[in-house]
């Protein structure tokens, strides 16, 4: 047993259940742990049921882990007598009672915590210090190093750059593992019609427990449960499960329909460890190894598109958001390029719109707290941005509605790469689209009240002509962009009338944007 020589509390967050970080390898009398449900977490969003819930009994599972690997633990629940319902009130009154000599805690994944516990700190009279969360490939600064003196941070030259660093998936020393660094053109298909997916993974964890605390003290939440089955992993081992059957039953087919939708299909090949990896039950570099020792193990099954489709989107796309989050935070909140006011339409929060795209993926996103990464952006993000709605408001959607929603990584994707209020720091180009492309990669229109082919007049689909509203208004600020000059060019050579009805159309959907 190593002795610390101070009698130290030390804070750990919802969010950073890793219990691999090197302050679990010994035990130490002296050092205490906390752990806090608090209203400050509940409700600084609206978050869905599932989120609360989820957080709760992972970090409560996480707290008898370590009960007994026999380190102190105090833990307080959301209704203990002694909880003050914030960490700085909270943290006062264990020192003061233990007296406790110093205080420790992680670097918090999230900005507004981050200088919280920063100020905290300095309001203390005792010994403090904060350590790494041990869980990221990259540290906070990386990207931002990397890109130094740079106008342009492209996520293609980081994920080379972390492919190169971390050796993975790479010969002779810096060469990318046959041949090319991106396999995505095979990748990226529609369903075909009869094709069934493997059903998902799901548990049935009993948590009615934590559902009927957060409902005796009335936490706004959004969202449904089944609270005696919840279906989410909330500890390692179900974790390392749901990786398992994701390697084992999903990998072979994940790039080829990384992009596909269709109803009532959930999560079709997509991993659902976002949650897991976000709240560090699991690690980014486990996932990955793992992966790559499936595809090895199982060449004749397994073809490298698809493993380099999955890889990237750890070792690139997480690591580069949360490096351009930590470059351009608290700025980055406040970006609203196009100067977007409108509201999100009600139906963002019962589903109940007669567009067959966004009822499934919002449905399905109040059913499960999920939906895999093109829903969040080609279908309700795409609606956002063509209906002009303020970026805070559709961050705080974002922010609350899923499952593995937590700032760093929700923000630089919801403000940048969907609605490109960053004007271009995440993406190169807005990304919206008209019927045709959700067509293209979904069976959603099949069945839509609305007319998939129709521009305008009645039961055209919305998508179409907000599409080229969307374009015609923001003209100055995009006709320059090298990747959409083309889109202009077909706008301006469309007839006047053509032009005004499609205009007249969209501002119809825009004025009665409740009852679409
Ligand atoms: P899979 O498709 O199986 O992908 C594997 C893993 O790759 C994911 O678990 C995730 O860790 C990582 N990943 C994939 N794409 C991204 C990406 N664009 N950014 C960061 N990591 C990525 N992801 C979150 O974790 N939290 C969020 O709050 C979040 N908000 C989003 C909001 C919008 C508008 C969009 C367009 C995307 C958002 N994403 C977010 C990214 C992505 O949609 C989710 O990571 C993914 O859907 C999670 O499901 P999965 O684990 O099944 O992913
Ligand atoms: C999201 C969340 C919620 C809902 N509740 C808590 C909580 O009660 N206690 C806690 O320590 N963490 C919670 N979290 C996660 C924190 O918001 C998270 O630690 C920060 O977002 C930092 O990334
Ligand atoms: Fe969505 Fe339009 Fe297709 Fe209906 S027709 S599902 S609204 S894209």
């Amino acid at each position: 047993m190593k002795e610390n020589k101070q009698k130290t509390l030390r804070l750990i967050l919802g969010d950073q259940l890793n219990i691999n970080h090197s302050w679990f390898k010994t035990v130490d009398e002296k050092v205490t742990y906390v752990m806090m449900e608090i209203r400050t977490e509940t409700d600084y969003a609206q978050h869905h049921i599932q989120k609360v819930i989820g957080i709760f009994a992972a970090m409560q599972n996480f707290a008898k882990e370590l009960l007994q690997l026999h380190h102190k633990v105090i833990y307080l629940k959301l209704n203990d007598k002694n909880n003050l319902q914030s960490f700085n009130e909270n943290l006062d009154a264990l020192v003061l009672k233990n007296s406790f000599s110093c205080f420790e805690y992680q670097l918090p994944d999230e900005y507004r915590v981050d200088q919280y516990l920063k100020e905290y700190c300095k309001s203390l009279t005792i010994t403090n210090n904060v350590i790494d969360t041990e869980h990221f490939y990259s540290s906070r600064s990386e990207l931002g190093n990397l890109f130094e003196g740079k106008k342009i941070f492209l996520m293609e030259t980081f994920y080379r750059y972390m492919r190169k660093k971390h050796q993975v998936l790479i010969s002779d020393g810096d060469k990318p593992l046959h041949g090319k660094w991106n396999f995505d053109e095979d990748n990226r298909r529609k369903l075909p019609k009869n094709h069934k997916p493997t059903p998902p993974l799901i548990f049935t964890n009993d948590f009615s427990e934590i559902e009927t605390e957060i409902k005796k003290i009335s936490i706004k939440t959004i969202g449904v449960v089944d609270s005696k089955n919840f279906l989410w992993p909330i500890d390692r081992n179900q974790s390392l499960q749901l990786l398992d059957f994701f390697v084992r039953e999903c990998l072979p087919l994940f790039g080829t329909f990384q992009d596909a939708m269709a109803p009532n299909e959930w999560s079709l090949y997509h991993s659902r460890l976002s949650f897991s990896m976000n709240i560090k039950l699991i690690s980014p570099q486990e996932v990955v190894n793992k992966a790559i020792s499936e595809y090895e193990k199982r060449p004749n099954d397994i073809e490298y598109n698809q493993l380099e489709g999955f890889v990237r989107q750890i070792i690139g796309w997480r690591e580069y958001m949360r490096g351009i989050y930590w470059l351009k935070m608290p700025e980055y909140a406040a970006l609203n390029y196009f100067e977007h006011s409108e509201k999100l339409p009600q139906w963002f929060w019962t589903g109940n719109t007669k567009m067959n795209c966004l009822k499934n993926a919002i449905t399905q996103s109040l059913q499960f707290a999920y939906a895999h990464h093109i829903q969040r952006l080609m279908i309700s993000g795409n609606f956002a941005l063509l209906a002009g709605v303020n970026p805070n408001e559709v961050d705080a959607w974002y922010l609350g509605i899923y499952i593995d929603a937590f700032e760093w990584v929700e923000i630089t994707n919801t403000r940048g790469m969907s609605q490109f209020a960053d004007g271009g720091i995440v993406g190169s180009k807005p990304y919206v689209s008209s019927a045709t492309y959700i067509n293209k990669m979904s069976s959603y229109c099949t069945g839509c009240y609305y007319d998939k082919a129709k521009k305008t007049g009645d039961k055209a689909c919305p998508f179409n002509s907000l599409y080229w509203n969307f374009y015609d208004k923001h003209e100055s600020k995009l006709s320059k962009n090298p990747r959409i000059g083309m889109m202009y060019n077909v706008w301006r050579k469309m007839q006047p009338t053509a032009k005004a009805e499609l205009l007249e159309q969209a501002e119809y959907y825009l004025k009665h944007i409740n009852e679409l």
